[in-house]
């Protein structure tokens, strides 16, 4: 892969920050096994390239960062379409988010939804438009992060409301995630890019050595979650191929509720 074959993502760095901009706004930025190769592709990139101190992801448009797995692949396909290594990628993705040793900021433009929540949790900073919306859909539609989407979650707001986030998938404006500690801070949606370099700016100016050692240390009281996550996934790879999971993906696409009472 190259910089010029990326379809579903772009990648431009200016002044020692990577912007990585999902680029579907046709889903509402959800990814698809190609989505993750070209992410994790930039990722690695900006990681090397020692021109980059800070990283920004986002989305493009202003309707979505990223609405997670694309529900209308996996409907036609049962998967999320083809990718380099013949793998969905997704952990490696996680993985890589945490490893890079630089600062990521999510720069959160509107739904973060279901996989696309996860990323933004992942990411190091939040910075969100106040139009943004969170939440997770997960047991709506067949499929849950077991891992750091819900471990790690509730070490950022507490167990009761992480439970409250997972169980009830409701959808929580930025306000509210800035008053429960998942957000950095919260600006207009005109404002966001210049927000985001302003955060950069600060970040670029001070020893990136010791930003990476930081950044590593906090990950190190969360790393155990590394391991309950890989079983998370392998539990979500059997769950998926269920009548059950089946039920919450094809309510998505008839635009109905899910109906799960034979499965309790
Ligand atoms: C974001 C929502 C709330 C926006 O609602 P709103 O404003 O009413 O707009 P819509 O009309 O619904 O959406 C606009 C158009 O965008 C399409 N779209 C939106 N999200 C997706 C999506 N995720 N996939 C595909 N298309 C999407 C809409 O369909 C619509 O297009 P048209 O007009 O053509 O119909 C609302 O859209 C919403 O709730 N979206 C779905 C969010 C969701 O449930 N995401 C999936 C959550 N699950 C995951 O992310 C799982 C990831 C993953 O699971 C995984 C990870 C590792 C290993 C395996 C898996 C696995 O699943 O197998």
């Amino acid at each position: 892969m190259n910089l010029e074959e990326l379809t579903d993502v772009s990648f431009e760095t200016e002044r020692g920050l990577a912007w990585i901009t999902i680029q579907r706004p046709e889903v509402y930025n959800a990814f698809r096994g190609r989505t993750v190769d070209e992410l994790i592709f930039c990722f690695k990139r900006a990681w090397a390239d020692r021109s980059v101190g800070v990283i920004a992801l986002t989305g493009s448009g202003d309707k979505a960062f990223c609405t997670g797995g694309d529900q209308k692949q996996r409907q036609q396909t049962g998967n999320y379409g083809p990718t380099e290594s013949g793998l969905f990628e997704m952990e490696t993705l996680h993985r890589l988010v945490r490893e890079v040793p630089k600062p990521v900021i999510a720069a959160v433009n509107g739904f973060a939804i279901g996989g696309g929540h996860v990323l933004q949790v992942l990411c190091d900073l939040t910075l969100a438009a106040d139009h943004a919306k969170f939440g997770q859909t997960g047991p709506r539609v067949g499929s849950f992060d077991a891992g750091f989407g819900s471990a790690y979650l509730a070490r950022i707001l507490g167990e009761k409301r992480a439970r409250e986030v997972w169980f009830l998938c409701r959808q929580y404006d930025a306000a509210t995630m800035h008053d429960w500690g998942l957000v950095n801070c919260v600006v207009p949606m005109a404002e966001l890019h210049n927000e985001v370099r302003k955060w950069a700016d600060e970040m670029l100016e001070k020893s990136p050595t010791a930003l990476k050692v930081l950044k590593h240390s906090f990950n190190a009281d969360s790393e155990s979650i590394a391991g309950i996550g890989g079983l998370a996934f392998d539990s979500l790879d059997m769950f998926v191929r269920t009548g059950e999971a089946e039920e919450g993906l094809t309510a998505f696409s008839e635009k109905r509720p899910p109906d799960f009472t034979k499965f309790r």
